[in-house]
């Protein structure tokens, strides 16, 4: 009934929270703001502009699409610094298992990611091989909770979204999913991603046959 798995990328595969984290708050000191992790919590499957917008709401800022423009790059300039230095050991536990798991099995794997870095992660960590279809933020023009990411991946898998199952960190990653007619599997708290149909707290230790046996 299932034939393909689609997998956000920051939170569920690798965590690069810690790196969006530690440029957004290099970045504040251009208009003396430093982020929380709380906001930074917030941040999580949010498009990069989107990011910033946020971020100078709760700095309280008002600036030109200039300096928007300007700070856009220096941010990602820092952030593809602190990516270049990743490996294979940043892969979150379970991860490389349970992609072996369904593989086997016959599933077809894509990725829905906001990030327009998700290449260089994949590549980096070395993740990329078990991909048949990479959906990133080049690829799509809305944002999650919009279930675009996850419909294009579908598409290019040349499955219908009730045949996907999704992975999601993030509240609106799991609505994204939900929107899309697809079933989705938190990576975090019950409490948080209550909209999910099941939920783990990682994927250490998951088998692929009891997690994937949906009614
Ligand atoms: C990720 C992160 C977000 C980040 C977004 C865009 O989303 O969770 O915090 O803002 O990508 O990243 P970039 O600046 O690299 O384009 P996801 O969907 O992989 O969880
Ligand atoms: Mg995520």
């Amino acid at each position: 009934k299932y034939k393909a798995c689609l997998f956000d990328l920051d939170g569920v595969l690798v965590d690069t929270a810690i790196y969006h984290f530690k440029a957004w708050r290099a970045l504040g000191q251009n208009f003396g703001y430093q982020l929380t992790e709380e906001q930074n919590e917030q941040l999580k499957g949010i498009s990069r502009v989107e990011s910033l917008d946020r971020i100078l709401n709760w700095a309280g800022v008002q600036a030109s699409e200039e300096d928007k423009s300007k700070w856009l790059i220096e941010k990602n300039e820092h952030y593809l610094e602190l990516i270049s230095q990743m490996n294979p050991n940043e892969i979150l536990p379970g991860v490389s298992d349970f992609l072996d798991q369904i593989k086997k099995e016959g599933y077809l794997i894509a990725l829905g990611s906001a990030s327009k870095n998700a290449e260089i992660i994949l590549n980096k960590t070395g993740l990329m091989h078990w991909f048949d279809a990479i959906i990133d933020g080049n690829k799509v023009t809305k944002s999650k909770p919009d279930p675009e990411v996850f419909l294009k991946g579908a598409e290019a898998l040349g499955v219908s979204p009730a045949e996907c199952i999704v992975f999601e960190d993030a509240v609106a990653g799991v609505e994204a999913a939900k929107t899309g007619g697809m079933k989705a599997v938190g990576i975090g708290e019950v409490s948080v991603l209550n909209q999910a149909d099941k939920v783990i707290s990682s994927f250490e230790g998951i088998l692929s046959k009891d997690l994937l046996n949906f009614q």
